[in-house]
């Protein structure tokens, strides 16, 4: 048997199977040996030059966020609406074939916009340019999933498409340690109970996976999806909104009904007829989770006007690099006066994490 019948043999057996606490181990396996499978099949792929590469678009700004839907939802009308750019709009499908960026500038950062082509059912599996368009939401720092109203069902496209080429959406990476030994069988020690998945499960994936001898220690209540996804790797952990546009064509009642079954909290607008746009620009910089830093030149004063905008847990030297290509060479060290000191004044090096409304000098070797 190939891969792709292997693959099926495994489909094939879920959907027979029924899933409750007695079928529960058996499920679990079945799942990990589906992804160990996947990923080998994407390593041929790859290795046969099929490639999942995406499109080359240069980063600029303070951040990237990407726009991810279905063709015809509204997608260019919004990134011409979020950035004065000028991507074709069309009443027919598939209109945009390519990556058309734009900067959308909101409480002094400068966010980088790029609107996609639609993607369609099957993308992760090469449909369309799916696989390509799917490829750039991975370096992506925040994927905006946008649905029409008369379409919310998308959603769960979506979902599954990104999920299947490795896009997590949402989630953290799971807090467990993993060390392969030589001998003596799996060893699991919880920091926190294990309440999704037995152990047994637990080592029979681990095992999925040839490792046979090792310690696992888990720190958080991981389930075998989790588990999984962390040891088969290459896994993109991105953070997400979900837009519903074209609200002008229904009333606050529809809005509702539809908020009220849908399994994410979505934003209403309209692109075409500018609604609610601002509360999007909102949405979009308070998840990107920013902070500022208000500059002091060494014996000067603070610039309290124009703060330097940077995400949150970002360095001294993440500033650094902000600033001028050739700073962190010179950098000899900083002052910081704010949250993340313990007095004013203090020195701390190039490493060092800063927080919202920090005051910073950075002092250079002459
Ligand atoms: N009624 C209404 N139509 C919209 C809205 N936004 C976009 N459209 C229309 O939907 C169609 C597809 O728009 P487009 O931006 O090309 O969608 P894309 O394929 O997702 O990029 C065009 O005819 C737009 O004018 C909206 O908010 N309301
Ligand atoms: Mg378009």
């Amino acid at each position: 048997m190939g891969i792709p019948e292997k693959i099926q043999a495994i489909k094939d057996e879920m959907s027979k199977t029924q899933i409750n606490k007695a079928t529960e181990h058996h499920v679990g396996l079945l799942k990990a040996k589906l992804a160990k499978l996947r990923r080998e099949q994407e390593e041929v792929k790859s290795r046969s030059g099929g490639s999942s590469v995406g499109f080359d678009v240069k980063r600029t700004g303070d951040a990237t966020v990407v726009f991810i839907g279905l063709p015809s939802v509204g997608k260019s009308t919004l990134l011409n609406r979020l950035t004065g750019a000028k991507s074709a709009v069309g009443a027919f499908q598939f209109t945009t074939t390519t990556v058309v960026p734009g900067m959308m500038e909101h409480r002094g950062a400068k966010i980088q916009v790029l609107d996609l082509p639609g993607i369609i059912k099957g993308a992760s599996t090469g449909k369309g340019l799916g696989k390509r368009v799917l490829a750039v939401a991975k370096s992506a720092d925040l994927v905006l999933i946008v649905l029409d109203v008369f379409q919310p069902y998308h959603e769960d496209v979506i979902r599954t498409e990104l999920g299947n080429i490795g896009i997590r959406l949402d989630q953290k990476p799971p807090d467990i340690v993993i060390e392969k030994t030589g001998d003596g069988g799996i060893a699991v020690s919880q920091q926190v109970p294990l309440t999704k998945m037995s152990i047994n499960l637990m080592k029979d994936i681990l095992r999925v996976y040839g490792i046979n001898n090792g310690r696992v220690l888990v720190r958080e209540d991981v389930d075998s999806e989790q588990l999984i996804d962390f040891i088969s790797g290459n896994k993109f952990y991105v953070q997400s909104l979900t837009i519903m546009n074209k609200i002008d064509l229904v009333n606050q009642g529809f809005v509702n009904e539809l908020q009220q079954k849908s399994k994410s909290k979505f934003i209403p607008i309209s692109a075409d007829s500018d609604i609610n746009i601002n509360a999007l620009k909102d949405a979009i910089f308070d998840r990107l989770d920013f902070i500022r830093i208000y500059m002091r030149p060494k014996g000067g004063e603070t610039d309290y006007k124009e703060p330097l905008i940077i995400r949150n847990k970002s360095t001294v030297l993440d500033i650094c690099n902000k600033l001028h290509r050739d700073l962190k060479k010179d950098f000899r060290y900083a002052l910081v006066w704010g949250k993340s000191v313990k007095f004013g004044g203090q020195r701390v090096g190039i490493n060092h994490t800063l927080q919202d409304e920090d005051v910073l000098t950075i002092v250079k070797a002459r």
